[in-house]
């Protein structure tokens, strides 16, 4: 009979550097790293209904069938961060999706805290530098658990990205992954608090220091419908709200639209 489950054995290297890169906080802890995963999304989801605590952490060097929303893949070479994190949240169902922001403005931190870039964070859940795609975000259900995986451009070989992709490496000196994983697990966790306790509110107010989308003009895909209009800025319940070219304001939700 095959495995159920085809990572590869556990990459010890890498959990120490990892565990050396970590602040004092719980995310993180305890951390799964492997060589090799099919998604480090599906393990992490299947820890989750082992039971394994918040804060979890699975970590790949590499991803064979990395993927995005939608079905989408995520290239997954070498050198760069692929991670996903165990959250138990205590808010309905319905309000998960706003975890894209809240990690979002954690990566945008750790890395501007890391690397001194000014990334952008393009609703809902991509992160730009020089208007090329860097980072991205992918949320899923698990049961009482919600996975959130995070994918970061890092290493110098561009050759496995697509067209639209840029690595943090196109700017300045190579950037230690295992450091900007370290800071982005505790950048995280103090965002992921405040939304716990204080709702969505810290986290709009914060967004607005990354998000480079407001003001200019956006079109946006919901099924078959394409709407174009300009971007004004995020909900108290992260909706993305724009004025249409008929002068009305919608709020668009996160789950039902992609950015052209
Ligand atoms: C995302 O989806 O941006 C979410 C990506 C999440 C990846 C992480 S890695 C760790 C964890 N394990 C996984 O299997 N996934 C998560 P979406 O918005 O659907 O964007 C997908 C699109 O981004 C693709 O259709 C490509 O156009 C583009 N893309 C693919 N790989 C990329 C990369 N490495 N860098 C930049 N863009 C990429």
């Amino acid at each position: 009979m095959p495995p159920p489950f085809r990572e590869s054995g556990r990459d010890c290297g890498a959990e120490s550097r990892l565990a050396e890169a970590l602040g004092p906080g719980r995310f993180g802890r305890p951390l799964h790293a492997f060589e090799r995963v099919p998604s480090t999304m599906d393990v992490a989801a299947r820890l989750a209904e082992q039971g394994e605590p918040e804060g979890t952490l699975v970590w790949a060097r590499r991803q064979e069938r990395g993927r995005g929303r939608l079905g989408r893949a995520w290239a997954s070479p070498e050198g760069g961060i692929y991670l996903s994190l165990i959250v138990r949240p205590p808010v309905p169902v319905s309000r998960r999706a706003q975890l894209s922001l809240v990690a979002g403005v954690a990566v945008a931190e750790a890395i501007h805290e890391v690397t001194r870039l000014g990334p952008q964070i393009r609703w809902p859940n991509d992160l730009l530098l020089d208007g090329r795609k860097v980072a991205g975000i992918l949320v899923e259900g698990k049961g009482d658990a919600a996975i959130v995986g995070i994918g970061i451009n890092v290493g110098r070989d561009a050759r496995a990205l697509p067209e639209h992709a840029i690595s943090l490496a196109a700017h300045g000196p190579a950037c230690d992954p295992y450091r900007l994983a370290g800071t982005l697990c505790g950048r995280f966790e103090a965002w992921y608090d405040a939304w716990i306790s204080e709702g969505f509110r810290p986290i709009r107010h914060e967004l607005r220091r990354w998000i480079g989308l407001f003001g200019g003009l956006v079109r946006l895909t919901r099924g078959s419908e394409e709407i174009e209009g300009q971007a004004l800025d995020v909900d108290e319940d992260g909706r993305l709200l724009v004025r249409c070219d008929s002068g009305l304001v919608r709020a668009f939700e996160m789950g039902d639209v992609s950015l052209l």
